[in-house]
């Protein structure tokens, strides 16, 4: 049923596992020259290729300034009763400065109390509206469900991704891309110029730099959280940012760890088209022409190895292609293989509601739509448990 209504919504995509044509994926291990990486000393270098060919071909290149950044933070609220007591609420504006230009946006934390030292601290990058993360709890909503996962006993925080970059290709150099380069100007912008997926993830960074001055949350124990866009930015935060400790991608499909060269649901093609200031220009090309792709997805997930790393799926987003995302984790297996860690066979999808979990991954697929829920949340907060207690 769920097939039916996709294909009469969208028609001319793929939602039938039967017509996936075939494909076949890059060897994350196999290097430029050819070597093939054995040890996870050789896989550092092998791992900047890999980080290159994301920032050339997929996701875009900061400015060299805006890697080198150090932003100021400004305390502006403190609240040792939030949440009926249970933790304590800190807004805190991030200052970044570059020339003339300044700019700004707010994180949201909430610290439990009940935890005695630095708490592990999981960041939202909020891609559905700051009602959802509402710091006054006047709206409590479920895509971010603080009080769960403070009484779980972590901290919880947000940034807006539109404060970073606004989702719009008009408008998305708004933020802090247009602080380092020149907005006015119609010559185009290089091929590999970050887009906005690329801006929200510098955005996750920065939180966590104010996380590393907080005495109350414990940087080396952070988890960048995202769903489906907001997926996309956590998984490219994770990649490009080592200290998150663990990344969790919630439906977050194509251009996400769902695998470009398998053409179901939503395609590079059709991505690209509907939403240009994601990725950098280069990425274009690639429409129709996946195989022609250096990379694929599951060496996106390859990148956070061997850190922690979620993915989520739902079983009537077919649209974010489910299996498509677990393939990614399953295919990234042999460098997580590296450090000795336990495969996941590509055949070994797990039924609905029944999280796979192997040391440092796991895979959930969620009864029904595409949304971040709570249920979803408990295996995030669940496979944190299990990596840190
Ligand atoms: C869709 C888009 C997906 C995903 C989703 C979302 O329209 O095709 O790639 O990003 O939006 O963010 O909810």
């Amino acid at each position: 049923a769920v097939v039916a209504e996709y294909e009469s919504t969208r028609p001319g995509f793929v939602f039938d596992e039967r017509e996936v044509p075939p494909y076949r994926l890059p060897d994350p291990l196999r290097s430029r020259n050819g070597r093939r990486v054995r040890t996870p000393h050789q896989w550092r270098l092998r791992r900047q290729e890999l980080l290159d060919d994301f920032r050339t071909h997929v996701y875009g290149r900061r400015p060299r300034p805006a890697e080198r950044s150090r932003p100021r933070f400004e305390l502006v609220e403190s609240d040792p009763t939030a949440l009926g007591g249970a933790a304590t609420l800190k807004r805190v504006l991030v200052h970044t400065r570059h020339g003339s230009r300044s700019h700004r946006f707010e994180v949201i934390l909430f610290v439990p109390n009940a935890v005695t030292g630095p708490a592990p601290v999981f960041l939202l990058l909020n891609n559905r509206g700051p009602e959802n993360t509402d710091p006054t709890r006047a709206t409590i909503s479920p895509f971010w469900p603080a009080e769960q996962v403070v009484a779980a006993g972590y901290a919880i925080a947000a940034l807006q991704v539109g404060d970073l970059a606004p989702d719009d290709p008009a408008t998305f150099r708004d933020g802090i891309i247009g602080l380092y380069e020149d907005t006015a100007t119609t010559r185009p912008r290089p091929a590999d110029a970050w887009g906005a997926l690329s801006a929200w993830a510098w955005g996750a960074s920065r939180a966590l730099d104010y996380f590393a001055t907080d005495r109350d949350v414990d940087a080396d124990r952070a988890v960048v959280v995202g769903h489906s866009r907001g997926g996309k930015a956590a998984l490219w935060a994770g990649a490009e940012d080592e200290r998150f400790a663990m990344t969790v991608s919630n439906d977050s499909g194509c251009g996400g760890a769902a695998l470009s060269r398998r053409v179901f649901g939503e395609t590079v093609a059709r991505i690209t088209d509907d939403f240009p200031h994601w990725f950098c220009r280069r990425f274009f090309r690639y429409g129709g022409a996946e195989d022609r792709l250096p990379v694929d997805q599951h060496e996106l997930i390859a990148l956070l190895a061997p850190r922690a790393v979620c993915v989520g799926s739902a079983d009537e987003d077919l649209w974010s292609d489910p299996r498509g995302e677990f393939l990614s984790l399953a295919h990234a297996s042999s460098v997580y293989g590296l450090w000795f860690h336990r495969g996941v066979r590509p055949s070994a999808m797990p039924p609905l509601d029944r999280p796979l979990r192997v040391p440092a991954r796991s895979y959930h697929i969620r009864s029904g739509v595409h949304d971040l829920t709570a249920q979803d949340w408990g295996y995030y907060t669940g496979a944190a448990d299990r990596l840190w207690r």
